[in-house]
Order: C-alpha cells, then sequence, then structure tokens
C-alpha cells in the first residue's frame, strides 16, 4: 500500500524507462533473428522479464547486463520445445503475440499466466490462428489461458479483424512468418504498429496500406541494434500531473511520439495544456521527442473513434486529468477498457467517485463533469499498474490523503514510478 498526498508543485527533468511494447518485440523479434540483437533503454518491467524467461526457455540466449540486454537470435526456425508451462505472468502482449509465433513451430507447448490473464479474452486470437490452420486450444474451454499450441505449418490468410488490436495484429503477422503465403491483417482503425516498424527494420518483407499490413513468409531476419525510447504510456502520467499540479514544469526526455501512440499529445492540446515538443528523433522508424509541459487550467473535450487505440492505455489518467479540467469530457468507443489488466472503465468510474467526481459510466466509456474539488480516497488497484498510477497522479491534485492498495503492481511496466515521482516533488 502506498500513501499519497497533496502535492506541491513538480518540478525536474525525467527519462521515463524504455517503452514496454517496442521492449517486448525486440526481445522476441531478436530472438527469431540470426545474429544478435543489442537493446539499450530496455524496460526491466515484470511484463518485458516474462517474455525474457519465455524465449529463454525455448532455448534462445538472451544476456542481461547493466545498460543493455544482448539476444543472440536463433533464427526463424530455431527455437526448441519449452521444457515446462511457458509463464507469461501479467502480460496479455507476451500471451498473444507469442502465440502466434508458436502456431508455427515444429513442436507444442503450453502457455498460461497470472488471475488476470487466465481471465482476457484469447478467443480473439485463436479464431485468426485456426483459421490458418493452427491447433490451438484453451485448456479451460473459456477461451482463456492456459492455452494448449501444436505447432504445425500455417496458411496464409487475409484476416479482416473485429478490434482495433496491435496484439492481434501482430499474433497473425508473426504466425504469418510461417505460413504459405502472404498474410493480411485489416483492422477497423489503425492500432500502435511497432511490430511492422521492428520486423520491416530486420529485414522482414511487409506491406502497409490504410489499416492493412501485409506480410511475406519465411524472411531472413537479422539482428540488430535497437535503442528503446521512452514509453509515452508511463510519460502520461507525468505529463497528467504536470498540468493538473499548479506551478508545476517538468521536461521528460526522449519518449516515443510514434503517432500510432500519440493521441495523449493531441488530447492535451485539446483540452488547453501547455505542451511542447522538443528535439524530434527517429530511430528504426520510431519517432522520439522531449516533451515539456507547463500547469494550465484545462478544459473538456470528446474522445472517440480512431483516436481511442492511440491512446487506449492513457484513458484512465485522461479521467483523472478530465475530472481536474472545467466542462464535461465524453469518452465513447473505448470498451475494449473492459478487458485489460482489469476492467479500467468500471474501476476508474468508482474511484474517481469516491475521490468526489461526478462521473458516470456509459456502455463504451464514461462521461466526466469536470471541476469539482476532489478529496483523498482508499483506493484499490486491482493490481492493475495503470490503475495505481493513475489514482496516485489524481491524489497530487486532491486534498488530503489517498491511499493505495497493492501499490507495488507498477512494477509490471515502471518499477521506479513512486521513487521518480519523489524526485520531482523535491
Ligand atoms: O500487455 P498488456 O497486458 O495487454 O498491456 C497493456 C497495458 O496497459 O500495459 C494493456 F493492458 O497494453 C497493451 C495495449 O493496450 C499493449 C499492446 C501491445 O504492446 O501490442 C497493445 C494494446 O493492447 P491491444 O489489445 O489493443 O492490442
Amino acid at each position: 500500500m502506498k500513501f499519497i498526498h497533496t502535492a506541491k508543485p513538480l518540478k525536474g527533468e525525467l527519462s521515463v524507462p524504455g517503452d514496454k511494447s517496442i521492449s517486448h518485440r525486440a526481445v522476441m523479434f531478436g530472438s527469431l533473428a540470426s545474429g544478435t540483437t543489442e537493446i539499450t533503454h530496455f524496460l526491466k518491467g515484470a511484463d518485458c522479464l516474462s517474455t525474457i524467461r519465455c524465449f529463454r526457455q525455448m532455448g534462445v540466449e538472451i544476456e542481461e547486463q547493466k545498460d543493455r540486454i544482448l539476444v543472440r537470435g536463433r533464427g526463424l526456425h530455431g527455437l526448441s520445445a519449452p521444457s515446462s508451462v511457458l509463464d507469461c505472468g501479467n502480460s496479455g502482449t507476451t500471451t498473444r503475440l507469442i502465440s502466434g509465433i508458436l502456431a508455427g513451430q515444429s513442436f507444442s507447448s503450453q502457455l498460461t499466466g497470472d488471475a488476470s490473464i487466465r481471465k482476457r479474452p484469447m478467443g480473439r486470437i485463436i479464431r485468426p490462428l485456426r483459421q490458418m490452420g493452427a491447433s490451438i486450444e484453451s485448456l479451460s474451454g473459456n477461451d482463456c489461458a492456459p492455452l494448449r499450441i501444436e505447432g504445425q505449418p500455417l496458411h496464409a490468410i487475409s484476416y479482416d479483424s473485429p478490434v482495433a488490436s496491435a496484439q492481434v495484429k501482430s499474433c497473425v503477422l508473426l504466425a504469418g512468418l510461417y505460413a504459405d503465403g502472404p498474410t493480411s491483417v485489416t483492422e477497423p482503425a489503425l492500432s500502435r504498429n511497432h511490430t511492422e516498424l521492428m520486423l520491416s527494420s530486420l529485414g522482414a518483407e511487409l506491406t502497409c496500406r490504410g489499416t492493412t499490413a501485409t506480410i511475406n513468409p519465411e524472411p531472413v531476419l537479422t539482428g540488430t541494434s535497437i535503442h528503446v525510447p521512452g514509453d509515452i504510456s508511463s510519460a502520461a502520467f507525468f505529463l497528467a500531473a504536470g498540468l493538473m499540479v499548479p506551478g508545476s514544469e517538468i521536461l521528460l526526455k526522449n519518449v516515443g511520439i510514434n503517432p500510432t501512440r500519440d493521441g495523449i499529445l493531441r488530447v492535451i492540446r485539446a483540452m488547453g495544456g501547455s505542451l511542447e515538443i522538443l528535439n524530434r528523433t527517429n530511430s528504426g522508424g520510431e519517432e522520439a521527442a522531449d516533451l515539456l509541459v507547463r500547469s494550465s487550467s484545462l478544459h473538456g473535450t470528446v474522445l472517440e473513434g480512431e483516436l481511442i487505440p492511440t491512446l487506449i492505455d492513457e484513458i484512465p489518467v485522461i479521467a483523472v486529468l478530465a475530472a481536474f479540467a472545467e466542462g464535461t469530457t465524453i469518452i465513447r468507443n473505448a470498451e475494449e477498457l473492459k478487458v485489460k489488466e482489469s476492467n479500467r472503465l468500471d474501476i476508474m468510474v468508482d474511484g474517481l467517485s469516491r475521490m468526489g467526481a461526478d462521473i458516470e459510466g456509459t456502455d463504451d466509456g464514461m462521461i466526466i463533469r469536470g471541476g469539482k474539488s476532489l478529496h483523498g480516497a482508499v483506493i484499490d488497484s486491482h493490481l492493475d499498474h495503470r490503475i495505481a498510477m493513475s489514482f496516485a497522479v489524481a491524489a497530487l491534485a486532491a486534498d488530503g490523503e489517498t491511499e493505495i492498495l497493492d501499490a507495488d503492481c507498477v512494477n509490471i511496466s515502471y518499477p521506479e514510478f513512486y521513487r521518480d515521482l519523489k524526485m520531482l516533488l523535491i
């Protein structure tokens, strides 16, 4: 548990940890490449460590040094059968992406994870993988993990995904590496494209047109150096804190601003927040920049449609910003939040109501009538890292003390979160 109080202004500079989505993919794709992949600014959070453990279990040598990770790739067909069940921990990304890879191997495997993972929907990957001829089964018969996968030769498909999900898209594209022709995935709106960018930079033949990505099978992937930018989903908590706590000014260094992930920046501007984007760079197709925020008076906005996949993990902290803004914020088309590490819609509505906000849940989002003064409360994180950090930020601008239960779950994506927060408060 953690106690957080009303904050003095937050001031200073911060480098947030490496991007979680990119860190996972660097280990996975580096394992399938030939030669060594060197990863710098890798996120050593629990989720990415689960990915490392799974690939080690399949014979990949992965060296963790102080400032870098070295993945000695084994090539597309070089993985070996794991001697025991692969444990994906709390990580949806590990579970869904690895399933696409395992479907095309010449061995059988089983995957599982923690209580949250064993409730998250896997039917969304089971269905397209079966269309490709994969043998994949939910062992509890509820379309959730544990999963058993008997690897075999796969057929190419053109898949129309019903959800804008980078995990579904990536799973199918990875299975497509082992298919008998080009495999396509079309999404209703574009989700994060780190898989497409990184596989291309390792040598895969991949084309992207609109919301369709197509991959050719059996590429020769070659190991490379990958510098992981700071995670915009982690930066989001400090962007919000800097905007909300009067007198604050925070410079966040080298944050990934890939246009498929930068929705929060657009929302901050739409809410009237002071945000400067400085020193833009590009590495392996991934854009990054320094972000400077100053405390601002914010007003309500509308989040919906194609914007939603570009900020899906930031919606909890955007709800916090909306509670402190003047006027009404409406969030629509965000039903995916119900099937994350927790039901993030219900939990944000419940927690912000406890703190005194005027907030109402809807079928696919929420309506927040901002501008009420919030007070401290006891908040159950439900072991969801983004919930714990969102309420830690809300607590900074609320009156009195907030107690966050199971606050250590931030280890999933941001082990040093409370240390970094403390540093900016001094
Ligand atoms: O990996 P996991 O547990 O699914 O993590 C989350 C998060 O908040 O950290 C979601 F709960 O991020 C997902 C994100 O929501 C990471 C991700 C990826 O790396 O491909 C894609 C998004 O999920 P989805 O279902 O929209 O593809």
